[in-house]
């Protein structure tokens, strides 16, 4: 209905706000009306709003309320005690360091690394202190498995460890390729690769050219490790998926350890089980605040908000980081719709000035649906200020209230460009992007989620957004414009990455996209320096930032995960949130 009224109405009589360049009005099948506000000045024209035509939630309350699982209680928990007093005794009958790192590779693949971080460090503390490497000699897959372990742990190993791989003219000798094995762990290895590490850049290259080739023409089993790894290396996906995913090609593997493989699926199962409740906590939280249904004009998406957390951090033990998160990446789904869909410009700018403000007075000034908004986010900010104040004694209202000013000024900065027809270079679109992405209110929201005692240090750092956050939100950032600008730009959106590029240099559509993978590429480079450089975050916050940027290579890796929900989305909420792995419990 909506639809036709603006089809049969001349543009300049339906729209108050100028259309960009990038919006032709000719075609505006994908910008539905959603009201119209009757004008104080009756010579104005009825304002139009756009919508971002979104579809409404898929997961009904009743049924996210139905999510119940029987992995609770006793008998599974002293189960799991049981394999992992198993899992112990092997990592003290396993004496080779080749085996020991195996160990901890398939504990960590699995998902149930978290359980053994004393036992995983002792053994990379001596594989780490010890001389005798004769072991890794002329061995591509020990060596590669080596570097990575010890890498991600944050131990310091050079990339010269590959030179011996090299022949006199310095390319990788050409009898590796027929080590499938080996090349698929150097390929994995390549990607805890610093800035400027050259033979690492060439071992990515080197092996995903090669692994590219043999993919068709080796055993089923490895194929379909090769396949998934070409995709997305190890380094940069999602636990949680990743731990489903190998539990299925592990329980194929020949040299498969039934104990490891049965606490895998079993503690899968129990976190699942708790995941599941914060999920039901935050369904009854996003419903009874009524937010999503109020605004209907935005995504409505608490089930995709909390899977983020998820991605985030899975560990049972943080359900209060992973609740409040979603609160948090709920008010941002919601308010980042406010102003690239339905908000004019002059509300914006009172929105903005009140967030800035953060006074509850400001509300005055403010259109109703913008009230009801901003008194969620407000009342949502403050509540989890309370908590820190009342737990640990201090006032972080200030922290939180600048983060979420700093958003909507960039909102506001992309919203005065949408409106006024510009492209800004990559370089000034970034600078503001970056931000506007959402990942530096999540990542100080999250940093108060999971730290008590909270240090000054800490605070200080993260008032001016530390490296570790700029290149978490840069990766956002980019992976969410190859996913969603095609659409974005259809709606009616400022230009993103790949069109600021595509302006900059001429470059074509494909070229774009290209180098905005290489930007993504390089940016890891530097988040993996950081990670591992001295700063005043635990591993725990350090481990939430580079999970943001897993998660968002996750959602966007087929397109808009986040905004369209029936697609990878959804196989992807049934498998970690609602469907169990099956186990038969013979010994329960
Ligand atoms: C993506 O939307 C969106 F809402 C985000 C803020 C991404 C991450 C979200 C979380 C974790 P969109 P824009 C809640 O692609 O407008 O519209 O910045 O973001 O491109
Ligand atoms: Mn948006
Ligand atoms: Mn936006
Ligand atoms: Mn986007």
């Amino acid at each position: 209905m909506a639809l036709r009224l603006l089809l049969l109405t001349p543009p300049s009589t339906i729209t108050r706000y100028q259309p960009s360049k990038h919006v032709p009005v000719k075609n505006p099948s994908n910008a539905r009306v959603t009201r119209h506000i009757p004008q104080s000045q009756m010579s104005d024209p009825p304002l139009v709003r756009r919508s971002g035509n979104y579809q409404p939630c898929i997961w009904e309350y009743d049924y996210v309320q139905s999510l119940t699982s029987h992995y609770e209680g006793e008998t599974y928990t002293k189960r799991a005690e049981k394999l992992k007093g198993d899992v112990r005794i092997m990592f003290e009958n396993t004496v080779e360091p080749l085996a020991q790192l195996e160990l901890i590779d398939v504990l960590q693949r699995l998902g149930v690394s978290y359980h053994f971080e004393g036992e995983i460090k002792r053994t990379l503390d001596t594989i780490y202190s010890s001389r005798n490497n004769k072991w890794m000699e002329d061995d591509l897959y020990a060596t590669a498995l080596h570097f990575r372990l010890l890498r991600q742990h944050g131990y310091q190993v050079p990339q010269g460890v590959f030179s011996s791989f090299k022949d006199k003219m310095g390319n990788f000798k050409a009898y590796l390729c027929k080590d499938t094995k080996g090349m698929l762990s150097l390929y994995e290895a390549s990607y805890l690769s610093l800035q400027g590490e050259v033979i690492l850049d060439e071992a990515r290259d080197f092996t995903s050219s090669h692994l590219n080739d043999i993919k068709e023409k080796i055993d089923l089993n490895l194929a379909k490790q090769v396949s998934h790894a070409l995709e997305l290396p190890l380094h940069w996906r999602m636990l949680r998926l990743e731990a489903r995913w190998f539990v299925d090609i592990y329980e194929r593997r020949e040299d498969m350890n039934p104990i490891l493989l049965e606490l895998a699926k079993l503690d899968y199962n129990m976190v699942q089980e708790t995941h599941q409740k914060d999920l039901r906590d935050m369904s009854r939280w996003w419903t009874d605040l009524g937010l999503g249904k109020e605004l209907d004009f935005a995504r409505d998406r608490l089930m995709e908000n909390f899977l983020w957390t998820v991605g985030v951090i899975f560990e049972p033990q943080f359900g209060y980081c992973r609740r409040m998160s979603t609160k948090v990446n709920a008010l941002i789904t919601t308010i980042d719709d406010v102003y690239d869909v339905y908000g004019t410009l002059d509300e914006l700018e009172l929105f903005t000035d009140a967030v800035e403000r953060w006074d509850v007075n400001a509300m005055e000034q403010l259109p109703d649906y913008m009230k009801i908004c901003f008194l969620a986010l407000y009342n949502s900010v403050n509540e989890m200020a309370y908590v820190v104040l009342k737990e640990q004694g201090s006032d972080i209202v200030s922290y939180l209230k600048k983060a979420w000013a700093d958003i909507c000024k960039t909102y506001l900065l992309e919203a005065k460009w949408y409106h006024s027809g510009y492209t800004p270079t990559l370089e000034e679109y970034l600078n503001n992007a970056w931000i506007s992405i959402s990942a530096p209110v999540i990542l100080v929201h999250g940093y108060f989620f999971v730290t008590n005692p909270i240090t000054k240090e800490a605070l200080e750092c993260l008032e001016s957004y530390p490296n570790i956050i700029r290149w978490s939100s840069m990766i956002l950032r980019l992976c969410d414009d190859l996913g969603t600008s095609t659409d974005e730009l259809k709606r009616g959106d400022v230009p993103k990455s790949i069109q600021c590029y595509m302006n900059e240099t001429s470059a074509s559509e494909e070229k774009a996209r290209e180098h905005i993978r290489g930007l993504i590429s390089d940016t890891w480079k530097k988040m993996n320096e950081d990670r591992v450089a001295d700063s005043p975050f635990s591993q725990t916050f350090i481990g939430i930032a580079m999970n943001l940027a897993r998660m968002a290579q996750c959602m966007y890796q087929y397109g808009d995960g986040h905004g369209i929900q029936d697609r990878e989305t959804k196989d992807r909420v049934l498998a970690l949130l609602v469907e169990p792995i099956p186990l038969s419990l013979q010994h329960i």
